[in-house]
């Protein structure tokens, strides 16, 4: 007997190493199902399994379509089942198109997020949000010289306080980015977004080449467990069909993970890592542009070349882009209110009224001068 269960556990022995050689081209991961969708869509009934969308989405046997290529649409969809893997793999196969040859817009985010079917402006969700944002921005908002071309593909890890600024495309609070085209290809395109070991890797597979392109890679990314997977997109006055045909999920099984059993569900988002601006090089804290919002009487502020001179020694200054021209077309969804009190309260001497405007700490007169 003894020599008959010899030869088993000889396998069991080699069974390992056979496993970790294998593991190099990740056999050992596997999709999750409740994290994924793909093709059919549909289960039994009219839902989708573990998958819920809001806005301008529509689903068809063939593709998810977050917004088509029209104005002002604003679409999302989200996992309804939190992630509670530590290391993970999302594999995004999309297709952004549309007729603007130079012109068009906004872009799509993926989203690992704590909160989740939540609208607002971050290409169709919630600012100030908590977790990862992986935005593929095909629109240039940005008035000064750049240093990159569009479409763009940057990380932003949220702790909650920080706000996404379109204006910028985001560039003060993005870890790192890469250019990338990838809007209207006959042939498929793939993003692959991966969470390894505090590690984030974004890659990309838009050059019909059947394998992964590193687009960037940031360390000392913390991320929780428990938030939930999903795409949004937007668009403005320049639109593209924004298009999800599959999302595969898969959780990374690490040899020699000792960190696997750490508690990873009430930690905060952090990123040791963040970007220069590219801008701005007068901001001592890269990162750290911060937002809020002052309220102002119109009389205080009219007529309105004088608000920047004025002597004081506030520390906002009225970004004369958004009085003058028109709101940048993303912040419109969402905030139609907001802008629409804007535009009046420009045109009116009513006393007292309230004037939201926004203000940046981190913008000096100086540079703002320049603008
Ligand atoms: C959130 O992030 C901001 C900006 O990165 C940082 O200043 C702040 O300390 C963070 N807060 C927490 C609670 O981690
Ligand atoms: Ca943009």
């Amino acid at each position: 007997m003894i020599f008959q269960i010899f030869p088993i556990s000889l396998i069991f022995l080699i069974f390992p190493f056979i496993i970790s050689a294998q593991s190099q081209w990740n056999t050992r991961d596997f999709m999750k199902r409740e994290h994924s969708l793909i093709k059919p869509y549909y289960g039994s009934g009219i839902d989708i399994p573990f998958w819920q969308f809001t806005g301008t989405t529509i689903v068809t046997p063939n593709y998810i379509r977050l917004t088509d290529d029209s104005q002002s649409r604003s679409g999302a969809i989200w996992n309804t089942v939190p992630v509670n893997s530590r290391n993970w793999d999302i594999q995004v196969h999309f297709k952004v198109h549309g007729k603007g040859k130079d012109l068009y817009g906004d872009g799509f985010v993926i989203w690992y997020a704590k909160d989740h079917l939540i609208d607002g402006p971050v290409f169709g969700s919630k600012d100030y949000f908590l977790g990862l944002a992986v935005i593929l921005d095909t629109y240039s908002n940005h008035n000064g010289p750049h240093n990159h071309q569009h479409p763009y593909i940057s990380a932003m890890i949220n702790n909650g306080s920080l706000s996404y600024d379109h204006d910028r495309d985001g560039t003060h609070t993005q870890l790192a980015g890469c250019e990338a085209k990838f809007r209207n290809y006959d042939h498929d395109t793939h993003i692959s977004v991966r969470y390894e070991k505090d590690v984030l890797t974004v890659s990309t597979d838009v050059e019909n080449k059947a394998a992964w392109k590193e687009c960037f890679q940031v360390k000392g990314v913390k991320l929780p467990t428990g938030y939930y997977i999903g795409a949004s997109a937007t668009t403005g006055d320049l639109s593209d069909s924004h298009d999800i045909m599959s999302v595969r999920f898969f959780e990374l099984d690490l040899d020699n993970d000792e960190d696997a059993a750490e508690d990873r569900s009430k930690i905060i988002p952090s990123a040791s890592y963040f970007e220069a601006p590219r801008e701005h090089i007068d901001d001592p804290k890269p990162g750290m542009s911060e937002q809020k919002i002052k309220i102002l009487s119109v009389d205080n502020i009219r007529p309105l070349p004088k608000v920047a001179p004025r002597k004081t020694n506030e520390k906002f200054r009225l970004d004369k882009s958004r009085m003058y021209t028109s709101i940048p077309e993303k912040e419109r969804i969402g905030n139609n209110e907001k802008t629409k009190n804007y535009a009046t309260h420009q045109g009116t001497h009513d006393q007292q009224q309230v004037i939201l405007c926004r203000t940046s700490k981190a913008s000096s007169p100086r540079s703002s001068g320049k603008r």
